[in-house]
């Protein structure tokens, strides 16, 4: 490094073109570790606590940064039983209840006609998998001035997910609609006719100006 200070520069021995690599590896690293635990769809993350670092496991309150919601039992806790980047992630646990619903949200600025990108790493509970009928959603709602809804962008709902590796849902590049001004992004989970069991799990999600 002390090449790159000011009275290292000009010091005999030192070819300019090592200087060069030095400056471009220098950039690489930044890019790489401006990537490391994010998600490389989105340029910044708005999300607050994406990475569900945030918040202790036994803390019962909603995960730091995220409004929690639920038509009946909290499904949506800390755990350290799983991550794909940190030590912790979300554990969702399906409520067992016909028809019930439950989900975190964010609600944060955005700028009519930027594209954007939503995204979670999601992974079954190698212990307590999926059964029933549980289907996980990513929405965006998208409000205009007086906090009304003017269009919705979200992933088709998904039920199947790998019990050994994260896989990514997604709502790519989407367009924010005339009029909208602020976003609310959400992870929901509902069940079925008959409710669903088991659990899975989220970690790294990220909403921002796609890429
Ligand atoms: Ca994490």
């Amino acid at each position: 490094m002390r090449d790159d200070q000011p009275g290292g520069a000009g010091r005999a021995g030192i070819p300019k073109v090592r200087r060069e690599v030095k400056a471009v590896l220098a950039v690489v690293l930044a890019l790489i570790a401006g990537s490391v635990g994010a998600q490389p769809d989105v340029s910044t993350n708005f999300l607050s606590n994406w990475s569900f670092e945030a918040s202790s496991p036994k803390d019962p309150a909603p995960p730091d940064g995220w409004q929690r919601y639920t038509t009946s039992k909290i499904g949506a806790f800390i755990t350290a039983d799983a991550s794909q980047s940190g030590k912790q992630c979300l554990r969702f646990s399906a409520q067992g209840i016909p028809r019930a619903f439950q989900g975190l949200t964010q609600r944060m600025e955005i700028v009519s006609g930027e594209k954007y990108t939503f995204v979670a790493s999601v992974m079954n509970d190698p212990a307590d998998p999926l059964k029933g009928v549980v289907h996980l959603q990513l929405c965006i709602e998208w409000l205009n001035a007086e906090g009304r809804e003017v269009f919705r962008n979200f992933t088709s709902p998904q039920q199947t997910f790998s019990k050994t590796r994260w896989t990514q849902l997604m709502v790519r590049k989407v367009k924010a609609p005339p009029g909208a001004v602020c976003a609310v992004v959400g992870i929901h989970l509902y069940e079925g006719e008959r409710g669903g069991k088991g659990s899975l799990f989220v970690d790294d999600m990220a909403f921002g100006l796609a890429r």
